[in-house]
């Protein structure tokens, strides 16, 4: 395995006075990973793949085309298949309906196979960091860190269960949206018992940008003056509160940006499938008060 990249790390005093001063520290990294030497390529996790030329971390899986909105659409498709491989060959699956998903046909043979599977997105990010200022002004002290990462997918195996709509699993809002005859969906297929044309399976339905920025913490501190800390025969004071994961921006839906449901195990796949969220407790939010006593 090779890692190529930058890190950059970056410290500023951009203000210091006696009663006033402001710090600002940043990190910057950029890496590209390849897999150099495999014996054969592997699945690993529910979407993750490991080859040989590919980041580790790579997902792959089927890409959807969009949904057949009419019989016809798939009847002519169907019969394409038919002339290409004789009686009884389908674009997709016999059941396939109107309302089905319609996966793109990679290798452009007229039909889906597990050969129209090919890498779909990656966990590793294009790049992150973080960026921390910090001040203090008389006897107080405050802080701020921001953390990010860019550019990577997340496999959000959550949502095949929750709107695959093949399962006893609850399901979420969004499948009201579900196509029906007089609902033309063009994102959310229909709902059929035992899901024959496989809606459900691995595919990039189910991936989604996994960038955030987070405001990881912010502390807000006073020390008490030396004159009272003096009297009271101690060497130093200081009252804080602190907040962890305050606020998060990302467009993903799940609970939690920053998920990796194998990295809790150990083994083979904690290492090869990061990245997929499925049913990961969230980071928590968290609010601190303490005292830093000098004696
Ligand atoms: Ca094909």
């Amino acid at each position: 395995m090779k890692n190529t990249g930058i890190d950059l790390g970056l410290g500023i005093d951009a203000i210091q006075k006696d009663k006033f001063s402001w710090r600002v520290n940043a990190n910057f990294s950029y890496f590209q990973n390849e897999i150099t030497d495999l014996v054969s390529p592997f699945a690993s996790g529910f979407a993750s793949w490991v080859e040989e030329g590919q980041e580790l971390g790579s997902f792959r899986g089927y890409r959807v085309e969009g949904i057949f909105q009419t019989q016809e659409e798939i009847n002519a498709l169907n019969a394409a298949a038919v002339e290409k491989y004789g009686a009884g060959a389908t674009y997709q699956v016999a059941l396939t309906r109107a309302g089905d998903i319609k996966f793109k046909d990679l290798n452009g043979d007229g039909r889906i196979t597990a050969d129209d599977q090919e890498i779909i997105g990656s966990a590793q990010p294009d790049f992150f960091g973080g960026v921390t200022n910090e001040f203090k002004i008389l006897d107080f002290d405050f802080s701020f860190f921001f953390q990010g990462q860019f550019g990577n997918e997340i496999y959000n195996n959550n949502r095949a269960f929750a709107e695959g709509m093949n399962s006893v699993f609850g399901q979420l809002a969004t499948v009201r949206e579900r196509w029906t005859p007089s609902n033309p969906s063009t994102t959310m297929p229909r709902a059929v018992f035992g899901d024959p044309n496989n809606n459900r399976r691995t595919s990039d339905r189910w991936l989604e940008d996994g960038s955030f920025v987070r405001l990881r913490n912010v502390t807000l501190g006073y020390t008490l003056p030396k004159s009272v800390t003096e009297r009271i025969k101690m060497s130093g004071l200081r009252v804080y509160v602190a907040g962890q994961n305050l606020l998060t921006f990302t467009n993903y839906s799940g609970f939690d940006p920053e998920v990796s449901t194998f990295a809790e195990g150990s083994g083979a796949v904690a290492n090869t499938a990061p990245g997929t969220d499925f049913l990961t407790f969230p980071v928590a939010r968290t609010i601190t008060f303490g005292i830093n006593a000098n004696f």
